[in-house]
């Protein structure tokens, strides 16, 4: 007998994208609402027997009442009970949506930050919440499961769910200490705050991790995002599962030696990249009239959501004048100048200019950003 669960957090619905231009924020927090619809449909697809969303599923305490019915309504639709537990963010409060009488049956909120303790017929369920942002005191320090009900002979796990800091230096927003953990006796804890993603991890008896965000919301919240789905039976056995929500790239593209930067560009792009959102620095030595902003955005437009256009690129120099020099640099560019004299193909003098170019931005504390192609 085993009992599944959907582990997610941290979905800030009604976020305002304030970087975007208004349609697109308008856009972006709609899309919101449909990773929740997504979230829903692969708890009913997996049979779930619940599902745990670890705080921020709104981004701020205060949400317009529309919002709130709009996430309702989506958590209505499905049968399978849902277990919420605020965050910093979205914290309960007398003015709070969770304090609103739209909430179906299936929803059940933990108003409380002392950890509340549910029975359900496969599994006893623990939680708490954010009463106001911060939340300095640990509440799994002293706790402790209790006995089990009568569950007739069979195995029944404990779950806990939690939103909080894993062992911060500074207990701001619920320090969740790893040997409170071990001490803990569930099997699970699921875990939200941190927006990246961890890997399962476990001590004691206990397995834990935070999900990460369904949907990143910034050039910080790069890469493909999902959610866990938890089997707890023999052992806790763990799936990530990725959600279709847009992606953030933070990409650099060097310039240098090219002549038709938007192509570059394009290629730089990864395909089917409608939905995403882009944040594209220019580096790299070019003639500015080589370079239009203008230019790029239009010809890139299409084939993103968003895209924005950092130049960083320098005015082309004469870097080998340098080579006379009783320095680091002067060494460094001496022994590529003898290997480019040595050289018989433009090609090979070509990648020992670029070799040059890349290795004296790295001397002078320029960001070594042509790594990122390897
Ligand atoms: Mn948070």
């Amino acid at each position: 007998m085993s009992i599944k669960i959907l582990h997610t957090a941290d979905l800030h619905i009604d976020s305002p994208f304030a970087f975007l231009p208004e349609e697109k924020a308008i856009f972006r927090r709609r899309r919101q609402l449909g990773i929740l619809e997504e979230i829903v449909t692969l708890a009913e697809h997996h049979r779930v027997d619940a599902l745990l969303i670890c705080g921020d599923l709104f981004d701020s305490p205060n949400i317009s009442f529309d919002v709130t019915s709009s996430v309702s309504d989506i958590l209505s639709s499905t049968a399978i009970p849902v277990f919420i537990a605020p965050g910093n963010h979205d914290y309960f409060h007398l003015g709070s949506p969770y304090n609103l009488n739209v909430w179906p049956e299936n929803v059940h909120i933990f108003k409380s930050s002392a950890i509340e303790r549910i029975e359900l017929p496969q599994m006893t369920l623990y939680g708490a919440g954010f009463t106001s942002p911060n939340l300095f005191r640990s509440t799994l320090s002293n706790f402790s499961l209790g006995n089990n009900s009568d569950t007739g002979g069979f195995y029944k796990p404990s779950v806990i769910m939690l939103h909080g800091e894993l062992n911060p230096r500074e207990p701001i927003y619920h320090p969740v200490y790893t040997n409170d953990i071990a001490a803990c006796g569930a099997d699970y804890l699921a875990l939200g705050h941190i927006h990246s993603r961890t890997e399962p991890q476990k001590v004691g008896n206990t397995v834990f991790a935070f999900s990460g965000c369904p949907e990143g919301r910034g050039f910080d919240e790069t890469g493909s995002k999902g959610m866990y789905l938890v089997e707890l039976g023999r052992g806790v056995n763990m799936t990530f599962l990725p959600l279709s929500g847009a992606k953030y790239y933070d990409l650099t593209v060097n310039l240098t030696g090219n002549d038709s930067p938007a192509k570059e560009i394009i290629n730089a792009l990864p395909s089917q990249s409608q939905e995403d959102l882009f944040r594209i620095t220019l580096s790299g030595e070019i003639e500015p009239n080589l370079i239009s902003i203008e230019e790029i955005s239009k010809s890139i437009s299409p084939l993103v959501f968003y895209a924005e256009i950092i130049n960083r690129t320098k005015l082309p120099r004469d870097i080998w004048s340098y080579c006379s020099e009783d320095t680091l640099r002067g060494t460094f560019l001496s022994l590529l100048r003898e290997k480019m004299d040595e050289s018989a193909s433009n090609e090979d003098r070509e990648i020992i200019d670029l070799a040059a170019r890349y290795g004296l931005d790295a001397l002078e504390g320029e960001e070594a950003d042509y790594l990122d192609n390897f």
